[in-house]
């Protein structure tokens, strides 16, 4: 994949006109590229600096003699560095045309355009960080909200990376011990009984079914929650949008089937980034093709989100297509919520997870709210934020070394041949290093590093 021997360059703030913007260095020849280019306004080149020193001077194109930009350099010299490599950080004034520049100059000079998270790649194959943390380095990076952020930054405070490699230890001791069994079957190591290692074995599958489990609530902290507002035509699902965003986003009106198709705006609520979705009105009646389009993606909502809203108009008595709704939002767990209370009450429901609103003049909003946050923390695995499985790549190893253990619980419980149980336990063991990236193959670190920006 990569070649980590060269110097590459990268512009690593985003494009476009800002205060500072940043071409990267890193590599055996950042530090050389960096004074070709560099004209310090004291005597020190960028090599005599020492590591973790700023020089103020301008970036020069030495063949025209072109005074470039007015800047600011970083060093961070090797080993202690992002990459492990001498890393070198040009502050220029953030224009693309002069990030440009500065970027070709450095080209010219003998650096290399960085892939996408080429710089993350280094600091991982050079041991700064392990694959966990580097994939939280993304996390971090495009984490919209205070939850997202929280199950990044412990990921790359290695968090988690500590507890796969206890598990790894304990693994690695389990199979130690049995192997003794296999390779010394005469010696002192005694006669081999199952009892000794159960426990051992219970307590791997109960901390990996807990990793396992806190993936659900994981996965919303880091990719946010899916948020569908459904119910029959004209209830205020698009008032309701309107007064959560706090803005007068989707059309209202009183005639039934004003929203045609879905309307998605992202919103924060305690700390989740939220995807709220606004569908057509689902009614049986209609011919129109338009609405019967609508009301086809209003399902595929539905189907999709993470939580729906079932709204009602509870001025209004409740009809048959509220019921045919109800049937339809059954499996998805629902909450109930009662609109347009500053009517006349006519509905009520006795579900116990229903809310009162108005959409109209707000009522009631900031306790949906609360409901909303409540559905997301009520699975009893999500006690602990410090600890969780965000990424489907780490749930999916998780799972299949949990299997490998399962196995060799069986094995052990059967009286089978050793030799079977230590073969999973080193399934188990090698899956496990998948995560952390202690076991890997270049299509797993091609797919990883190609989903990060270039410059990071
Ligand atoms: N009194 C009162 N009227 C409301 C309330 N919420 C919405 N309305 C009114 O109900 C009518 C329909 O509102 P919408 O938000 O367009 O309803 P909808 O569910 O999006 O309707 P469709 O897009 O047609 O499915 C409008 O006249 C709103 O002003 C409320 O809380 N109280
Ligand atoms: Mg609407």
């Amino acid at each position: 994949m990569y070649t980590t021997d060269d110097t590459i360059t990268a512009i690593s703030t985003p494009y476009g006109q800002s205060g500072i913007g940043i071409v990267r260095l890193s590599g055996p020849l950042a530090l050389t590229i960096a004074d070709a280019i560099f004209k310090p306004s004291g005597t020190k080149t960028l090599k005599d600096l020492a590591t973790f020193k700023i020089a103020y001077g301008h970036i020069i194109d030495k063949h025209t003699e072109r005074f470039v930009d007015e800047v600011i350099v970083s060093v961070m010299k090797a080993p202690k560095s992002y990459t492990c490599q001498d890393v070198v950080e040009i502050n220029c004034h953030s224009g693309f045309f002069v990030l440009k520049q500065v970027l070709e100059l450095t080209i010219k000079h003998g650096a290399r355009l960085a892939k996408p998270g080429e710089f993350t790649f280094r600091a991982y194959i050079n041991g700064r960080i392990d694959l966990v943390q580097a994939e939280a380095v993304m996390d971090l990076i495009r984490a919209a909200t205070e939850k997202g952020y929280n199950a990044a930054i412990n990921q790359l405070d290695g968090n988690l990376s500590n507890k796969i490699n206890a598990l790894s230890h304990s693994l690695t001791m389990l199979l130690a011990h049995i192997e003794a069994y296999i390779d010394f079957p005469d010696d002192e190591t005694g006669t081999f009984n199952p009892e000794d290692f159960k426990g051992t074995i219970y307590t791997i599958i109960e901390d990996m079914e807990t990793l396992s489990n806190s993936f659900h609530y994981g996965r919303l902290c880091r990719d946010g929650i899916g948020l569908a507002i459904c119910g029959k035509p004209n209830v205020g699902k698009s008032s309701l949008m309107n007064a959560l965003l706090q803005k007068d986003r989707a059309i209202v009106t009183p005639i039934a089937g004003t929203t045609r198709d879905t309307l998605e705006e992202p919103l924060n609520i305690g700390g989740f980034a939220v995807k709220l979705i606004d569908t057509a009105g689902i009614r049986n009646s209609s011919s129109d093709i338009i609405e019967k389009e609508g009301i086809t993606r209003t399902l595929k909502a539905i189907e999709e989100a993470d939580i729906v809203l079932c709204l009602l108009d509870c001025s209004q008595p409740l009809t048959e297509e509220d019921s045919i709704i109800f049937e339809t939002v059954a499996n998805k767990n629902p909450l109930f919520v009662l609109n347009k209370s500053d009517l006349k009450q006519v509905t009520s429901l006795k579900q116990k997870n229903t809310v009162k609103i108005s959409a109209k003049n707000g009522t009631g909003i900031d306790e949906l709210k609360q409901e909303i946050i409540k559905m997301v923390a009520q699975n009893p695995t999500n006690q602990k934020d410090t600890m969780l499985i965000t990424n489907i790549r780490h749930k999916a190893v998780i799972d299949n070394t949990l299997a490998a253990i399962k196995r060799a619980l069986t094995l052990l419980t059967n009286n089978s041949p050793i030799e079977f149980l230590a073969l999973e336990i080193r399934t188990a063991l090698d899956s496990l290093g998948e995560i952390t990236g202690v076991v890997t193959t270049e299509d797993l670190l091609t797919r990883i590093f190609n989903d990060f920006c270039i410059g990071k």
